[in-house]
């Protein structure tokens, strides 16, 4: 017995393989159930007592040297160059390039960065919503041209007219997210829902039928619009610069009571007027208000205890101001000359 262990020993050592299938049938001589080895360790079974003690230990090595040829043949097909004479010309020479992160990716993450650090959390939501979480709930009333068909991807409509709770649509803001927000939590609520939207409109440099927005929603008692105010001073100073001046001018959401939308100090010209703020000295970014009462009891909080601020902002929207891209459809292509130029952006 001694003897075939040194032969297949002396077999595996100078075993070579040239294919994959060369390897299995290795493996399937030496290693397998039916293969040699096994043989061998049925064969012990019968041996006399005083041998077994030296043939057990040469049978163990054997087995083990067995199976690190096979590692070792197997890294060997894996590794090796098959390229004689065949080298790929096209292939990317080393260092390959690298991806980088995609600019509204960027501006999210720097948005989300901002309010995480004043105690927002972030939640998320189905991009295929329900006519009650992104319209009903929300205070539009029935006939609100918003849940016209010309501005929402209606995937089913369960009746001709008007609303339907039951209607199943493209949701065309995360303002959605937030009522299930408010439907399963209990204030103080504190969160922001970054996410994809959907409108119908023809694509063009200003508008996309789909964009990102990110919405932020705070409930507690004794909120107040001068916390409103505040929090979104502070997160136009984090984004745009801490010279930046914030103005609200007065505006309408069926959500919200009363409406703002916010204006920051033009970064460019510093507010003296140039064609980025079209001689303004002031570019519009958010829509904000308190949190309509019919919002808050519609999502079964207590408008007498409780009160909200919200706002809702387009990434696309911040990343032109921030980047000075003034073409939307630029966001959407990805083409490698334009997302190229944020390499050395984080
Ligand atoms: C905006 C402007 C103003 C908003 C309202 C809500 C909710 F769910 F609390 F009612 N979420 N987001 C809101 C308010 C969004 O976007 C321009």
């Amino acid at each position: 017995m001694i003897n075939k262990i040194e032969n297949l020993l002396e077999e595996i050592s100078s075993y070579k393989v040239n294919s994959l299938q060369e390897l299995e049938s290795f493996r399937l001589k030496f290693l397998s159930k039916k293969g040699h080895i096994t043989e061998l360790f049925e064969e012990f079974r019968g041996i006399s007592a005083d041998l077994k003690r030296e043939v057990g230990q040469k049978l163990n090595e054997l087995k083990q040297k067995a199976q690190d040829r096979y590692n070792s043949l197997k890294l060997e097909l894996e590794t090796r160059d098959d390229s004689a004479g065949e080298n790929d010309l096209t292939r990317p020479a080393f260092p390959y390039p690298s991806g980088s992160r995609h600019p509204i990716s960027l501006v999210r993450r720097e948005i989300i960065d901002i309010f995480s650090r004043i105690g927002f959390t972030v939640s998320e939501g189905p991009e295929i919503e329900d006519d009650n979480h992104v319209f009903t709930k929300l205070n539009f009333a029935p006939e609100h041209p918003a849940r016209d068909m010309q501005d929402t991807f209606y995937i089913f409509r369960n009746s001709a007219e008007d609303s339907d709770p039951d209607d199943i649509l493209l949701r065309t803001h995360t303002s959605s997210v937030q009522v299930r927000v408010m439907e399963n939590q209990k204030p103080p609520i504190r969160t922001i829902s970054p996410g994809r939207v959907f409108r119908n409109e023809a694509i063009s440099a200003r508008a996309h039928c789909i964009f990102h927005q990110i919405e932020g929603l705070y409930i507690d008692e004794n909120v107040s619009f001068a916390d409103l105010k505040q929090t979104l001073l502070f997160f136009a100073r984090e984004l745009y610069g801490k010279e930046t001046q914030i103005r609200l001018r007065p505006s309408y959401f069926p959500f919200t009571e009363p409406s703002a939308e916010m204006d920051v100090s033009c970064a460019i010209c510093g507010g003296k007027g140039c064609n980025v703020c079209k001689y303004t000295g002031w570019l519009e970014v958010l829509g904000c208000g308190m949190v309509h009462p019919n919002v808050l009891e519609a999502c079964g909080i207590d408008s007498k205890k409780y009160t909200g601020f919200a706002f809702g902002m387009g990434i696309e929207r911040a990343a032109m101001l921030k980047y000075q891209v003034n073409d939307l459809r630029l966001y959407f292509e990805n083409d490698l000359r334009f997302l190229d130029q944020f390499k050395t952006a984080f």
